[in-house]
């Protein structure tokens, strides 16, 4: 158990720990935050502010979080996987039951 419990903990050698805060307003996060560059395996927080509810999905990490104006949501995922990633709202469903997107929010390339 409390080996289990250590390894669950233990963030990889040459990985860290990355924080970005992220501004929602009229649709878009500011020019200078739409490109998130991080290494393989560092453990990355996404605070997300928005100015509407709104609903956001990290494509390929597969998370969905509902945001509301007045908080701060955390996003946090382990970069496992490598390559980009988008992050798009959620605007309606299509006509095949599936959910629609709206134009990137984010894109995060996770490199090797
Ligand atoms: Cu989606």
């Amino acid at each position: 158990m409390a080996l289990a419990l250590s390894s669950a903990l233990t963030v990889a050698a040459d990985a860290a720990e990355v924080t970005y805060a992220l501004t929602i307003a009229n649709g878009r996060v500011p020019d200078n935050m739409r490109l998130i560059r991080v290494k393989q395996n560092d453990v990355v927080k996404l605070e997300w502010r928005t100015d509407k509810p709104l609903t956001v999905h990290l494509h390929g990490y597969d998370i969905e979080q509902e945001l509301k104006p007045g908080a701060v949501t955390e996003m946090t995922f382990t970069a496992r996987a490598t390559g980009r990633f988008t992050v798009e709202p959620h605007i309606g469903r299509t006509s095949s039951g599936g959910h629609a997107h709206g134009d990137v929010l984010v894109t995060i390339e996770v490199y090797p």
